[in-house]
């Protein structure tokens, strides 16, 4: 280790980088962060020092500083993790109007490395290179703005449900049996019988409904995809919630006004961090538009793609049809086959079900239905479905004593956020993604 590294010891921040501005003129400070440059100009050097709110400029003029500060600066490299003591300054061309004159410096630690790219350059990397190295990928602004928007969508999220009156739960990740039946499962051996990971807290969030009324989790689920796509991972967030004594159309009507507080919130929290990424979020009208499978179908067909009755929607279709809704969207009524084993059908024509899917333009960002909360209704549809009851009875067995009527969603996080940021690929806002060919770092 090179004999300028220090320790800690009684440092402590007193100020954050944003918050150097001209009100602290003449007062001292403690800052701590990333050196991002070192630009030397005429006898003074000017230091971009990044911490977790920005960034501030660093100013060294060599013949008026303490020996041990010009000594250390002449010695510093971009990416060190360093202290600055020493007093504010106002300036305007510096960020926030205003940078440090420091009395002291403690380098804390440096790189021992070059960088394998220039987190703070403009030369753009390819995905794969900067996933490689995400804890460095993290420094780049952009990615700065993408997580710190995610993480203020799962704040503003649970605060939005929990106003609601819902708790949040969780459910095991480990499960005996599926639950989405086309999407298929990572089996793992527990101790000497066969697991899977859980593609979905779906039969829990609708056991623990019946007791609780209103719940929710947010929590990765796992989905053993065989092709690599811009918008499906193997290891997925999902924001689900289970609510009693209401109906598909009622959880809609919940999820719309989520999407309305979230944008909102994060345009008005979020104003730098999207012009950062470039991008401008119109807040959703509601009540968002609610379209049947059928009229779809019809929307296609004029525009010369036909599509069997009960079968999914193709992407190519969606990419079709999303010309004519790019906007957020409902897609309601789904035929009862192409929905899971646990959607109700509709008791006035069982041949579509209480179901819709939550769309922006082409991508399906959330799914949900009115549940069937009856045992024999629900055994009878496993089998139609070509699965075995008896790999269910755990959860059969609760409705022998009493299953309120129930609906819920599943919404894609990681899909939102991509929507939310204008990223075409999810890998962009998972911080370490997993699909068929990552499974590191
Ligand atoms: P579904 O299987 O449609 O429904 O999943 C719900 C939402 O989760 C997201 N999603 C994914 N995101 C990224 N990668 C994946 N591989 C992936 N798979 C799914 C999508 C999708 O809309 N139990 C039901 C929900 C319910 O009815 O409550 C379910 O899991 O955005």
């Amino acid at each position: 280790m090179p004999d300028v590294l220090e320790d800690l010891n009684d440092w402590r921040r007193t100020t954050y980088s944003t918050d150097v501005t001209p009100n602290l003129e003449g007062k001292g400070v403690t800052v701590f962060g990333r050196v991002v440059s070192i630009r030397e100009q005429g006898g003074i050097a000017f230091i971009i020092l990044q911490d977790m709110k920005g960034v501030v400029q660093v100013t060294v003029h060599k013949n008026k500083s303490p020996v041990t500060v010009s000594d250390k600066i002449g010695r510093l490299k971009q990416y060190s993790l360093v202290g600055f003591k020493g007093s504010v300054r106002s300036i305007a061309k510096a960020p926030h109007g205003a940078e440090i004159i420091p009395s002291e410096i403690r380098i804390l630690s440096e790189p021992q490395k070059k960088l394998p790219f220039d987190p703070y350059g403009r030369v753009e990397q390819s995905i794969d290179k900067r996933l490689d190295m995400r804890v460095i990928d993290l420094l780049r602004p952009q990615s700065q703005a993408i997580f710190r928007i995610r993480s203020v969508v799962l704040e503003v999220m649970r605060q939005f449900l929990f106003e609601e009156g819902f708790i949040e739960v969780n459910t095991p990740k480990i499960i005996a049996s599926a639950t989405e039946g086309g999407a298929a499962l990572f089996p793992l051996l527990y101790y000497d019988k066969e697991a899977f990971l859980a593609q979905s807290p779906q039969l829990y969030k609708e056991q623990l409904a019946s007791v609780f009324e209103k719940v929710f989790e947010i929590s990765s689920i796992f989905r053993a995809e065989q092709f690599r796509t811009l918008k499906h991972l193997s290891e997925a967030i999902s924001v689900d919630i289970e609510q009693s004594y209401v109906t598909y159309t009622d959880v809609m009507e919940l999820l719309e006004r989520m999407i309305f507080y979230v944008v909102s919130s994060v345009n008005s929290r979020c104003e730098d961090k999207l012009s950062s990424l470039k991008v401008k979020l119109e807040t959703p009208k509601l009540p968002l538009r609610r379209i049947t499978y059928d009229e779809v179908l019809k929307i296609l067909e004029k525009d010369g793609i036909g599509i069997e009755w009960g079968d999914d929607l193709s992407t190519a279709s969606l990419k079709s049809y999303s010309k004519m809704f790019p906007q957020y969207h409902f897609i309601i009524d789904w035929p009862t086959s192409s929905k899971a084993f646990y959607i109700k059908p509709k008791r006035s024509n069982p041949e579509i079900c209480e179901s819709f899917d939550f769309m922006c333009g082409s991508v399906e960002l959330a799914s949900g239905g009115s549940r069937i909360d009856n045992r024999k209704e629900l055994a009878k549809k496993l089998i139609e479905k070509g699965l075995e009851p008896k790999n269910f009875e755990y959860h059969l067995k609760i409705f022998d004593y009493g299953m309120p009527p129930h609906a819920g969603f599943g919404l894609g996080l990681d899909r939102l956020i991509m929507i939310l940021t204008g990223v075409e690929n999810i890998r962009e806002v998972v911080l370490f993604p997993r699909d068929p060919q990552r499974l590191t770092p």
